[in-house]
């Protein structure tokens, strides 16, 4: 069965990295069918990372949701119009199943070919040399369309009182055959988490699909579980760095292409070390990964600096989407968005065509506020642009600057500085 290794939405340097490292590594411990996969967009810093290190970036994928096409049955046959009547009865008589789909010449969906409805044909010994495409067909089955998503008609199919469901394209062209047993059955893939555990910020559709393993670095708001599984979080600066230290306890080397992949991760995590969440593990692990790399640290951060900054190179609303997280805590729904840049004075530049944007997805997401943090790495500092509930804002620690964002002075992490302050400020 196939696993897909997903970091969570809008997804930022360290989500990416993880899972294509992780990839490599339960491939070499023996999971066959593994891909690591990018929540949406690929960052253009994610893009210059793999293209640095010469290797094929990670698909971007908009959801997981299972669709009519992952539940198709390969193995019930199709009819085509002009064959015999007989013949296509002796296809039905072999595949054990109780109708079959037909199709004309141009592929398209006509009908389904069932027993009962040429009793009348039998009755009155007819012609059973005649085409298919000639004899009563069956019309009133449900017709699926490939890309449905199962969870918008699971509940229609599993009521009708037909067990084949005829599958086509967008077109109407006859794909094949969905059972209706298939509705029942577990979905076709499963996924591990990297960099995230909460449903609400993961790719769309992981709710519907079973988790097997997460590896992260945040605050544990994972929901119970039905079975066991591996769940690897400690309190580092960034999941690469979790998944560097699983390749050394499983005595496997990461290659230089993996080994710089996870550095990284680490130092746009860590800041290149400078962040308060960066720990001992995180630096001595990333020694190591110099070593296989035969890169250092501060190389590959300067390559990722060098990478155009979101706000000079998106759209107000893709900037404040490129690093937004959701949260729902003491009743509020809000989101924290956080933008690396080292220009301030572009951001200053920018706030009315933020603001204007972070309006729009307040009103998009029905929130009661959000907050973009824009963190300097290069100064240490972030400056808060928030919108929304104003007793929120009031309650936070920081002091208000000139233009009326908030300072935050030696402030670099949302996880870890900003979104406790948030919590209290809510209580
Ligand atoms: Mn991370």
């Amino acid at each position: 069965m196939k696993t897909y290794i997903c970091g969570h939405r809008n997804p930022d340097t360290d989500s990416i990295m993880s899972a294509y490292a992780l990839a490599d590594l339960r491939r070499r411990t023996g999971m066959a069918d593994v891909e690591a996969i990018c929540a949406g967009r690929l960052p253009d810093k994610s893009k210059w990372v793999f293209d640095h290190f010469g290797v094929k970036p990670v698909r971007a994928k908009r959801d997981v949701y299972v669709r009519v096409r992952h539940l198709m049955d390969a193995s019930v046959p199709m009819i085509d119009a002009d064959m015999s009547l007989v013949d296509a009865l002796r296809k039905l008589e072999a595949s054990g199943e109780s109708s079959l789909p037909v199709r004309d010449a141009s592929g398209k969906f006509i009908g389904m070919l069932s027993p009962a409805k040429l009793l009348n044909l039998f009755l009155s010994r007819g012609d059973l040399t005649i085409p298919v495409g000639r004899a009563p067909l069956h019309h009133c089955a449900q017709v699926l369309c490939e890309s449905d998503p199962v969870h918008d008609i699971r509940l229609a199919a599993v009521k009708n009182s037909h067990n084949h469901f005829p599958v086509v394209d967008e077109d109407g062209k006859l794909l094949g055959t969905v059972l209706k047993r298939a509705f029942a059955e577990e979905p076709p893939f499963r996924m591990i988490l990297v960099d995230h555990n909460e449903t609400d910020q993961g790719i769309p559709g992981l709710d519907e699909v079973p988790v097997v393993e997460v590896v992260d670095h945040h605050r544990i708001a994972f929901a119970a579980t039905r079975e066991p599984i591996r769940y690897t979080a400690d309190v580092v600066g960034s999941t690469c760095t979790l998944v560097a230290r699983m390749f050394r306890a499983a005595g496997e080397r990461p290659t230089r292409e993996t080994a710089g992949i996870l550095i990284a991760g680490i130092v746009s995590d860590t800041l290149l070390f400078q962040s308060p969440t960066t720990t001992d593990a995180d630096r001595s692990l990333c020694t190591w990964l110099e070593k296989l790399c035969g890169e250092s640290a501060e190389s590959i951060m300067a390559g990722l600096s060098s990478v155009a900054s979101p706000l000079s190179s998106l759209t107000p609303d893709q900037a404040i989407a490129s690093d937004a997280k959701t949260y729902n805590e003491s009743g509020r729904k809000f989101m924290l968005a956080q933008i690396e840049e080292t220009n301030l004075a572009l951001f200053h530049q920018r706030q009315g065509d933020l603001t204007a944007a972070i309006d729009r997805a307040i009103a998009a997401n029905a929130l009661d506020f959000f907050a973009l943090m824009v963190t300097d790495p290069v100064r240490g500092n972030s400056e808060l642009l928030f919108r929304g509930l104003e007793s929120v804002r009031r309650a936070l620690p920081y002091r208000r600057g000139p233009d009326g964002t908030l300072m935050m002075p030696g402030v670099l992490s949302r996880k870890k500085q900003l979104l406790p302050e948030v919590i209290a400020a809510l209580t």
